[in-house]
């Protein structure tokens, strides 16, 4: 599954609060000006689904982007991005508090997609996100984007390096150029079976030692 999906845009919200609940929602994270907005629009195929911009820091609200049809409760999530050293440090901070509180209250957040500049590396900012989500217990995918500014002769040395500062595997994170195309297929693919994963509520029920079928005593 390649095709782009269809997303739409469903709402902004200040607040974790301020969004209904999903059936199962992905969150996209990374520092100011990586690429969020960006990968969105690739993934949908669509130029100006989400706003991007060459100055840091086009999106400071939490946006919601549904999985068509409508209502069917699968969301894309863009976060504003952390670290926009031009922002106030008043802003600066409400945002960072918008962006932990949700990540830390949806119920039905499945994944965060943390993306890496894959030219600048991971810097100290993405290593201590990418600390900070795993210790609050998020399941987190590395995604290094901007794949296109690296050159191929060094994009493998790069991958090992960055694979190996984030403490992981280079098999496990993915390459993704939103401007030429790279990746994005396989990110398509990813998304979509994580949205439809069918997500089946577990109900114990408690055996209270009766036995109604059977009656075995003489
Ligand atoms: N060469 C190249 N440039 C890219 C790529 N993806 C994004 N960019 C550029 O990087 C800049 C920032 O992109 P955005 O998608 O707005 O970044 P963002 O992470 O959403 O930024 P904030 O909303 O500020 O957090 C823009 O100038 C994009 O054109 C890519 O794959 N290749
Ligand atoms: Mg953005």
């Amino acid at each position: 599954m390649s095709a782009p999906l269809h997303l739409e845009f469903v709402m902004s919200g200040a607040k974790h609060t301020q969004l209904p609940d999903s059936v199962v929602e992905i969150a996209v994270a990374g520092r100011s000006n990586v690429g969020k907005s960006s990968l969105l629009n690739a993934i949908a195929n669509r130029k100006s689904l989400a706003k991007t911009s060459k100055t840091p820091g086009a999106t400071r609200l939490l946006n919601v982007y549904e999985l068509q049809p409508e209502g069917s409760g699968k969301w894309v999530v863009d976060l504003p991005g952390f670290g926009y050293a031009k922002a106030s440090k008043a802003d600066q901070k409400r945002w960072a508090q918008m962006i932990e509180n949700y990540l830390i209250e949806r119920e039905n957040l499945e994944q965060v997609l943390l993306l890496v500049d894959g030219e600048v590396g991971p810097t100290a900012l993405d290593l201590q996100s990418l600390e900070w989500f795993l210790h609050i217990g998020l399941e987190v995918q590395i995604v290094a984007t901007k794949q296109d500014k690296v050159k191929p002769s060094k994009l493998g040395a790069r991958k090992q390096e960055l694979a190996k500062k984030c403490g992981v595997d280079p098999k496990e994170v993915w390459w993704v150029s939103a401007a030429k195309g790279n990746g994005i297929p396989e990110l398509r693919a990813e998304i979509h079976a994580l949205l439809n994963y069918e997500h089946v509520e577990i109900v114990y029920i408690e055996d209270d030692g009766s036995d109604d079928e059977h009656h075995d005593h003489p």
